[in-house]
């Protein structure tokens, strides 16, 4: 059976947010939770992903976890470890305990942030293409779609994880051109993940349909996720201001972008 309840970690963050609002269209009863509050939303479970107690009681009887809660961007690896890797296990064993069958991860694009864009006629990034994060963020996440596979191999607990590209309401870089989610999208991607049969457990790219894509949407297509937008209709105005990827910019080099040179901070 399709699953009804979800807990949505990290409710409280940018993507949680835009969630919020979006998936409940889609028949879904959301448990909330983040280490902050949730604005307007007076039954959300305020809690720490090293709170093992508290995650357990949080994923109690729910039918599936949609997991964004972590660190988002660049910050020391003591933080990292604890949040996004000890974090991510705790969600997982506690997954485990309480039998919850399926779990979409929110995985990214900075698990592999070191490959080369694709440029001229080059082929589109693989979605198995070798592991090359740019970052200590980006190594988390390369450990958390490894913890998916050993709950998938020993444990039978299924998960997508999803490499995002960059989910916002609009994409405001060139780069994003090629690797922009729209919410909309967002929405039916992680709706297609949580219900599709027989995931075990599955790698997808998290895009929308641009016409600048790098990479292969084959994966999330199988899922049966049918995008319905394209970063196009943003193209001119940003290429004005920005002007083009330029060919001897590292920054401009790779899948991550900028977190390559000069990653984003997480603030706190
Ligand atoms: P965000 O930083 O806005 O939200 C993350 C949320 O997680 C925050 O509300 C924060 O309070 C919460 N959180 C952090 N540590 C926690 C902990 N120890 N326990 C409980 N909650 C904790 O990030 P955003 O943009 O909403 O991203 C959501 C997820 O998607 C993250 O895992 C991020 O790495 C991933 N992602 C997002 C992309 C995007 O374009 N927005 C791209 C690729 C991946
Ligand atoms: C991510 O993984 C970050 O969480 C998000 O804030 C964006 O920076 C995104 O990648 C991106 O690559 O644009």
């Amino acid at each position: 059976p399709a699953p009804r309840t979800v807990l949505l970690t990290g409710a409280a963050g940018g993507l949680g947010t835009l969630m919020r609002d979006l998936l409940p269209a889609y028949g879904y009863d959301l448990r909330l939770l983040d280490l902050r509050p949730v604005e307007g939303e007076p039954d959300a479970i305020t809690a720490d992903l090293a709170d093992r107690d508290a995650v357990r009681e949080a994923v109690r009887g729910v039918d599936a976890i949609l997991h964004l809660a972590g660190i988002s961007l660049e910050a020391p690896f003591e933080k990292i470890l604890k949040a996004n890797i000890e974090g991510t296990y705790h969600l997982y064993e506690a997954a485990r305990e309480e039998g919850v069958g399926r779990i979409v991860f929110a995985s990214s694009n900075h698990a592999v942030g070191y490959t080369p864009r694709p440029r001229g006629d080059a082929p589109l990034i693989p979605v198995d293409t070798p592991r090359r994060p740019d970052t200590f963020y980006g190594l988390s996440k390369c450990f958390g779609e490894d913890l998916a596979q050993l709950y998938w191999d020993r444990h039978g607990l299924e998960t997508v994880s999803v490499r995002i590209g960059s989910c916002f309401p609009a994409p405001t870089s060139v780069r994003m051109l090629s690797v922009w989610m729209s919410p909309a999208d967002g929405a039916r991607l992680f709706h297609a993940a949580l219900t599709a049969e027989h995931v075990g457990h599955t790698v997808v790219h998290g895009s929308s349909a641009n016409t600048r894509l790098w990479w292969d949407l084959t994966s999330a297509r199988a899922l049966g996720y049918e995008p319905q937008d394209d970063s196009e209709p943003y193209a001119e105005k940003l290429i004005a201001e920005q002007g083009e990827l330029q060919d001897g910019n590292e920054a401009h080099a790779y899948l991550g972008g900028q977190f390559v040179t000069d990653p984003p901070v997480w603030p706190y």
